[in-house]
């Protein structure tokens, strides 16, 4: 039987089928012939289940059929190793607040790179329009202007207003969506309206309902409908990066990729070196000193972890 994994917790899968879900392990010891993953299946996986316990309903995974793309994050717990958070993914929508709390352009970037990396198409989702002054709206129109101009459609919404919500169905069509961004931006509201089911905790509530107890908390995929489902990434911060050497990561920016074969020299990696191209392009506006300085930030970053 075959059927598509919408929830991990660590050894047992819930694997929903044409029969609805079934509690599915794997048996033994099965690793991913020379994986680096900390867990060999995740959130999205397809996979062939054989039917085991048909008293309790449960299931064996026999066969991980192949992925389409994936995303991952570092290990906490082992430096050179990372964690599937999901795969199969159409598209990811990265929810922001300019207010209330202020997502950092510099977080915005990396996770564009990342979706980038892992050849994943993005979505900026600006939440929470209702509390914007004109300070703020003049923010959005620039970031909104910077960003579609690369490629990343920006929306700008509130999760609170119906009428903002309903042509997200349309995006979401038919599609595997990942939904991230930083705890308080509204994603467990929005979920909440696109799917009443979800019954995802918002601040107030688990606020109050985690208070001293330190919840671990896993993706998860919910369905708008047969086809349309949104996995949501509840707890994880930020995604890790495809391993890379420092001369790719400007590949990763679309308005470096454009320029870079212009640098004097192929191994340029655009910091200090004569003839090159993307600094040339940084100086007359053709590319955002933002994106340069998330560039730079990302560069040493990855130089740090090597
Ligand atoms: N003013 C305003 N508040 C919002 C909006 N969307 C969500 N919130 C509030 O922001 C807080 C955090 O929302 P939540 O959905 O828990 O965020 P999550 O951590 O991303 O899941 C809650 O108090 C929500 O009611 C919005 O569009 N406008
Ligand atoms: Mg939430
Ligand atoms: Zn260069």
């Amino acid at each position: 039987m075959e059927g598509r994994i919408v929830k991990s917790t660590g050894s047992w899968y819930k694997v929903l089928t044409d029969q609805g879900i079934i509690n599915s392990r794997l048996r033994g010891k099965y690793r991913l012939k020379g994986s680096k993953s900390t867990n060999p299946l995740a959130v999205g996986d397809y996979v062939i289940i054989d039917p085991e316990d048909t008293e309790e309903g449960s299931a064996v995974i026999k066969e991980l059929k192949e992925r389409k793309n994936y995303i991952i994050r570092q290990s906490p717990k082992h430096k050179y190793k990372h964690h599937i958070i999901a795969t199969n993914l159409d598209q990811a929508i990265l929810m922001v607040t300019l207010s209330s709390p202020r997502t950092s352009v510099g977080f915005i970037d990396r996770f564009l790179v990342a979706c980038e990396s892992f050849r994943i198409p993005a979505i900026l989702l600006f939440n929470k329009s209702d509390l914007l002054d004109e300070d703020n709206l003049e923010l959005f129109e620039a970031m909104s202007h910077l960003y579609s101009e690369l490629g990343y459609p920006c929306i700008l919404m509130s999760a609170h207003d119906d009428e903002d919500i309903s042509p997200l169905y349309a995006i979401l069509e038919d599609k595997t969506t990942l939904m991230a961004g930083h705890s308080g931006v509204g994603k467990s509201t929005l979920l909440n309206r696109l799917i009443p089911e979800a019954d995802q905790k918002t601040a107030e509530i688990s606020d109050f309902a985690d208070k001293g107890v330190h919840t671990t908390t896993f993706a998860e995929m919910f369905f708008v409908d047969g086809k349309t489902s949104i996995i949501d990434t509840p707890g994880i911060k930020e995604l890790g990066l495809v391993d890379m050497d420092e001369v790719e990561l400007s590949d990763y920016f679309p308005e470096m990729r454009e320029v870079r074969q212009d640098c004097k020299f192929n191994n340029c990696t655009h910091i200090n070196e004569p003839g090159c191209a993307v600094k040339a392009a940084i100086e007359s506006g053709e590319i955002s000193e933002s994106r340069y300085f998330s560039y730079l930030s990302i560069l040493e970053d990855e130089d740090n972890r090597r």
